[in-house]
């Protein structure tokens, strides 16, 4: 231990040898040679510890005090504000199959471009230790992660979002099976943001299990527990039985019945998946990554492997998201991320009111309306992107068992994309092949209407294609065999928040609670359905009671036609999107492709006998 000797102090040095764990100290030595912090500090569970580097990012500038108390804003760089693709690399050794759109790069030679990086890059700096677990404590579950960072408010940020897990690495027993992340923010500039973003890098060895991340602060590229180690634990589920996933959990918890019933749902961006964990009257449990195993009664059981929520903060507001708001605007320990700040509170878009028409921002410390960034665009108030971090405990509608080592029972499964013109807001899969379908089938449409792209639908198998480092077919085998080992397979639904008639939105945000209530009510068998090609609709007169029950509003014929025709043209067109893209793929399995063709077939069987390219749900009824 000649590095740690003299980069660390008798005590943190004790810290680390009271693990007994002869892979964390060959991994800290091998690193702290390659980094050459000035000091090193060693983090365990004990609340002064976690004490310590909440109060390093104030004083080393990464974080600054807001007027109410335990808020916080950080700022990324101005090109650093969201996940950086291009510079994300899987590290493949010969032979590995990867899916076909992540980015790779020969592990020989990945390791040698960012371990050069890395050389010196914490010259000056202290670099943080730490242990956390991904998943609640002492459970089946969970995987020990180990970090070493630069960055306190990387650090600080996985305080807020992830059990720490000193304790956990003493039972480990020495043992070797962990994923390591080491970061660096790199050089800063006079804001504390990262300077040499050209030599940013996210490197994911799967072999090792082990990422490199450099010259970059924004949590989805810098968080190892995040995204990074969201990416190893695909590879693990998918080489073992279970499934790792970019999945919300939340308890469904219908009035006047004495019941909770536990949901997972994959949603990609900006298609209502935080929304749907909030629904008012339910209960969160995690909105962002779940991992899923099978467990007693041969049931499905679930943990998310966060505790808190890094959360888009656009579009948060009383009337939309009241408990969010209420949190973000109340005394606890949050971090802000590169929104507004006017005398120090802090301003959003979507927020309500208007904003004050200068601050500091991503952007600049002394920004005001108008102002250009070096490319010529005017550079919004706040970025689009911001966000907010904060624990699920401080949430009033937190669920109790977020720490239950051995999960929730899912119930069902939740697949949500925004699509205007093809699907109805809620339906039934016929089951769990043809659910898994409706997951490896979704798609989402980009809503940059004013630059002229919108519609453009975006395709992303259970909303995880950013994070796929293995073949999409193996990826969709793992899940049919999944449900299939189980004893009760969870019931799969599809919904679509965003259908639209003449331009024209046919549902209000809130109806997504009708929605719900209707799947929660359909797993307790209380409801009939419709069987249509594209799988189980609700029938009209349950909606219409569900509606009265929640909003006191009617429901009417009309309404039900519209939302639940059946656009059988529109989802063959989709269906042969789909085949062409898994056309392009190995290894499908053939009960994938041969669902597909039923369904097609069953559309093509409707669209002869009703000869039309719409059809109304009465027609598939009695
Ligand atoms: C997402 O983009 O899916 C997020 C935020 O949850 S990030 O940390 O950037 O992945
Ligand atoms: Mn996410």
């Amino acid at each position: 231990m000649d590095v740690s000797q003299k980069v660390l102090s008798p005590e943190d040095l004790s810290k680390l040898e009271q693990l007994g764990n002869p892979t964390v100290l060959e991994i800290t030595e091998r690193y702290l040679e390659l980094l050459k912090p000035r000091k090193v500090t060693v983090i365990t569970d004990d609340p002064a510890d976690i004490r310590y580097v909440r109060r390093l990012a104030i004083e080393n500038g990464e974080e600054r005090k807001l007027a109410m108390e335990g808020h916080t804003i950080h700022y990324d760089s101005y090109h650093d504000q969201a996940r950086d693709k291009q510079n994300t690399r899987v590290l493949v050794t010969p032979g590995m199959k990867m899916s076909r759109v992540i980015n790779t790069i020969p592990r020989e030679q990945g390791l040698e471009e960012v371990l050069e990086i890395m050389d010196g890059v914490m010259a000056g700096r202290e670099a943080l230790v730490r242990f956390f677990s991904l998943g609640p404590l002492d459970s089946r579950f969970a995987i020990p992660a180990f970090q070493i960072t630069d960055s306190a408010y990387v650090a600080h940020s996985e305080d807020i979002l992830y059990r720490t897990g000193y304790e956990q690495f003493k039972k480990l027993k020495g043992s070797p099976d962990f994923f390591t992340f080491i970061h660096s923010a790199g050089q800063l500039d006079e804001r504390n943001n990262t300077r040499n973003i050209d030599k940013r890098r996210i490197y994911i060895d799967v072999v090792g299990n082990q990422v490199l991340t450099v010259n970059n602060q924004y949590a989805g590229n810098s968080l190892g527990l995040k995204k990074l180690a969201l990416r190893l634990a695909i590879y693990r589920a998918n080489h073992e039985d279970w499934l790792a996933e970019h999945m919300f959990l939340m308890a469904a918890r219908p009035e006047g019945k004495n019941r909770l019933t536990y949901f997972c749902g994959a949603f990609p961006s900006a298609c209502g998946k935080t929304s749907t964990a909030m629904i008012p009257g339910q209960l969160i449990l995690g909105d962002d990554i779940a991992y899923i195993r099978s467990g007693p009664g041969g049931r499905a059981y679930g943990v998310n492997i966060e505790q808190g929520i890094f959360g888009i903060i656009m579009d948060v507001n009383p009337v939309d998201d009241p408990v969010i708001y209420e949190a973000l605007t109340t005394p606890r320990e949050l971090i802000f991320s590169n929104v507004l700040i006017h005398e120090d509170r802090a301003y959003w878009l979507g927020m309500g009111g208007d904003l004050p028409q200068e601050g500091a921002n991503h952007f600049s410390d002394c920004w005001e309306a108008g102002q250009k960034d070096e490319t010529g665009n005017l550079v919004d108030p706040c970025h689009k992107n911001a966000r907010y971090t904060i624990r699920i405990s401080e949430l009033e509608n937190a669920d109790p068992r977020l720490h239950d080592p051995e999960g929730v029972p899912i119930e069902g499964v939740i697949y949500g994309g925004r699509d205007s013109d093809t699907s109805v807001p809620v339906y039934q899969s016929l089951d769990w092949v043809h659910g898994v379908a409706i997951g490896a089938t979704l798609e989402s449409e980009t809503t940059f209407a004013t630059l002229g792209k919108g519609g453009v639908r975006a395709f992303s198998p259970m909303a995880n294609m950013d994070f796929l480092v293995v073949p999409l077919g193996r990826y969709i085998k793992n899940h049919i065999d999944f449900g299939a080992r189980l004893k009760r397979t969870p019931l799969v639904f599809a919904t679509n928040y965003f259908l639209k008639s003449e331009g024209r939105f046919l549902n209000e945000k809130v109806d997504k609670k009708v929605w719900l209530m209707w799947m929660e009510g359909r797993i307790h068998g209380e409801y009939g359905t419709v069987e249509t090609p594209i799988g189980y609709i609700p029938e009209y007169e349950d909606l219409r009671s569900l509606f009265r029950r929640i909003f006191d509003r009617e429901y009417s014929p009309g309404d039900y036609e519209a939302q639940f025709a059946i656009r059988i043209d529109k989802f063959i067109e989709k269906i042969e999107r789909m085949e062409q893209i898994y056309a392009e793929e190995q290894d499908v399995p053939e009960e994938f492709s041969g669902c597909l063709k039923t369904l097609k077939q069953r559309l093509s069987e409707a669209r002869r006998r009703y000869g039309s390219g719409v059809v109304s749900p009465a027609a598939f009824a009695g």
